[in-house]
């Protein structure tokens, strides 16, 4: 049984949660510059106060062990800039992150990111430019992700092709990669082509509707 003092707890923690929002990015707390890159300040490895990261929880292991049998070690010095490098980089792309997420530009959720162009083109052409910038078109799999990717129909006011098609037996939809659909938000009555109507598009309710590949929808992707 929990104790009073750990309900207490566990109610100024939620309290402390839905009162005051995380900062997306907390500032890293005394990182050294990276010895011999300019700072943001062109201060050669002096861009930041020195202080408390160090070597321990590197991802690269304790400095000086092996991580694999077969691979040295890496000198104290290397692995200590290679940390401190990881650490800027990742606090330098959570804030860019944050840039892109104000501007409307991204939506983020767990570990996807989904944008659009804003161009409207065919299925086909959909997946190729998303294909091209290195992500695929978007796949909803949880209703978490439909409506990230619903708040971007919303966005421009266009329905969108998703990453899903029908297969050889007709009414039955997977996922572009084959996988079955684990996830559905079919709208009332769909889907209804039969075989006719082989790709699918996102309403602006964020409900589905099977329908053909050739039509100028949203392209939507996801990174
Ligand atoms: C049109 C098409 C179909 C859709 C029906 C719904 O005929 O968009 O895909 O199922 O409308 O009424
Ligand atoms: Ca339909």
């Amino acid at each position: 049984m929990l104790s009073y003092s750990s309900y207490m707890l566990m109610a100024v923690a939620a309290l402390l949660v839905t009162c005051h929002a995380l900062p997306k990015c907390p500032e890293v707390p005394g990182l050294p510059g990276v010895p011999g890159l300019p700072g943001r300040d062109d201060l050669k490895g002096q861009a930041r106060l020195p202080g408390l990261i160090g070597p321990s929880g590197s991802l690269l292991g304790p400095p000086g062990r092996d991580i694999l049998p077969y691979l040295p070690g890496l000198p104290d010095s290397l692995d200590t800039e290679l940390h401190n490098v990881l650490v800027n980089l990742k606090h330098r792309l959570c804030r860019l992150e944050g840039v892109l997420a104000l501007n409307g530009k991204i939506r983020e959720v767990g570990e996807k990111i989904f944008a659009s162009n804003g161009k409207k083109v065919d299925f086909g052409s959909a997946v190729k430019s998303c294909e091209e910038a290195g992500g695929t078109i978007a796949s909803p799999m949880n209703e978490e992700e439909n409506k990230a990717i619903l708040s971007i129909v919303q966005q421009y006011n266009q329905y969108a092709y998703l990453g899903i098609k029908e297969g050889e037996t007709s009414g039955q939809f997977k996922y572009i990669n084959g996988m079955p659909l684990n996830y559905t938000k079919w709208h009332q009555y769909e889907p209804n082509g039969k075989g006719t109507e082989k790709c699918v598009e996102m309403y602006t309710d964020g409900s589905w509707n099977d329908k053909k590949c050739n039509l100028y929808r949203l392209t939507i992707c996801e990174f």
